[in-house]
């Protein structure tokens, strides 16, 4: 039997020694693996005999948590969702380290501030806009009313596969609910005592909307640090310096602190570059100078 003709594909859930395999013909089944397999849901898979063989990633997303580790949030995906809300707060930097993850892994970023239905969560997608808007899209929405949702759920009708990631608590599961009447994901109250989210999902699961596209639901974390990229490589992911006016620093591995002629500073000076994006900007390559020692 060729490869070509082996039952093929795709990881739904992951449950530690046992994936949930969406195959080919519709048929969802549970198939046993290895604790340390390293498959995630989105990859592509075939059965060999009784194993389960993974395919080649065309895109994988790495985290770095907060212990140091690195982990593969999801592969094979177009898109990515940052959700956040007005609470839980996410932890300062947070969209531009996930922003920097996503593009650096050639997967396309998104903003979701969710829970519009709160005036502080309005607030803080009138600070998010104008900063975000004119490199990626930025939604606002909220799932009480389902305001906002069906622009989430246009962008996806093409087609597009996409992970929601975020703190525990901004709403990445109520949104999925929203978006898709089939989806009946558990959804948490925040803790009374410290308005954080309580960890209600606990495993990736990947979902078909009913009006196109595909969205993964991961468990909330406390934060998102970048893994896998090189400094001098943050500053062509970074969100900022891309609609910067045209122009090139005199060195092509430039880091934009304090080299010679150096086009990003030159824009700083003349306030093309705000002075918060250039400072959010020296603290990720602080935090990736550090990652990599
Ligand atoms: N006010 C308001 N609350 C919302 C909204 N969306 C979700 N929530 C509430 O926020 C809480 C957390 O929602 P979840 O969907 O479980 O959040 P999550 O991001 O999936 O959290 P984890 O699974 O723990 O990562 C729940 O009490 C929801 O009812 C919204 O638009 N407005
Ligand atoms: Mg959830």
């Amino acid at each position: 039997m060729t490869n070509e003709d082996k039952r093929k594909g795709i990881i739904v859930g992951h449950y530690g020694v046992a994936v949930d395999v969406k195959f080919d013909d519709g048929l969802i089944e549970s198939i046993r693996v290895k604790r340390k397999s390293g498959h995630v849901v989105g990859d592509y898979i075939y059965m060999d005999g009784n194993f389960l063989k993974r395919m080649e990633r065309n895109t994988i997303v790495h985290r770095r948590s907060q212990g140091g580790s690195t982990h593969v949030v999801a592969s094979n995906l177009d898109v990515l969702g940052i959700v956040v809300s007005s609470t839980p707060v996410s932890p300062k930097g947070f969209i531009d380290r996930t922003i920097v993850a996503a593009r650096s892994s050639s997967v396309n970023p998104f903003i979701v501030v969710n829970k519009s239905d709160l005036e502080s969560s309005v607030t803080l997608y009138n600070e998010i806009k104008p900063v975000y808007e004119s490199s990626i899209p930025v939604f606002l929405a909220n799932t009480i009313d389902n305001n906002g949702i069906d622009s989430i759920k246009n962008y996806f009708s093409a087609g597009l596969r996409g992970a929601f990631v975020g703190v525990s608590g901004v709403g990445k599961s109520s949104i999925l609910n929203s978006m898709c009447k089939d989806i009946e994901l558990v959804t948490g109250e925040l803790s009374y005592r410290n308005e954080k989210g309580r960890h209600t999902t606990t495993t990736s699961t990947l979902h078909e909307l009913d009006t196109g596209g595909e969205l993964i639901d991961t468990p909330g974390f406390r934060d998102f640090g970048v893994a896998n990229i090189l400094v001098d490589e943050l500053s062509e992911y970074y969100c900022g310096f891309d609609n910067l006016k045209e122009g090139y620093c005199k060195f092509r591995n430039c880091l934009h602190v304090n080299e010679p002629d150096c086009h990003v500073k030159s824009c700083l000076e003349s306030n093309e570059l705000s002075e918060s994006r250039y400072e959010t900007y020296l603290s990720l390559l602080s935090d990736i100078k550090k990652s990599s020692i």
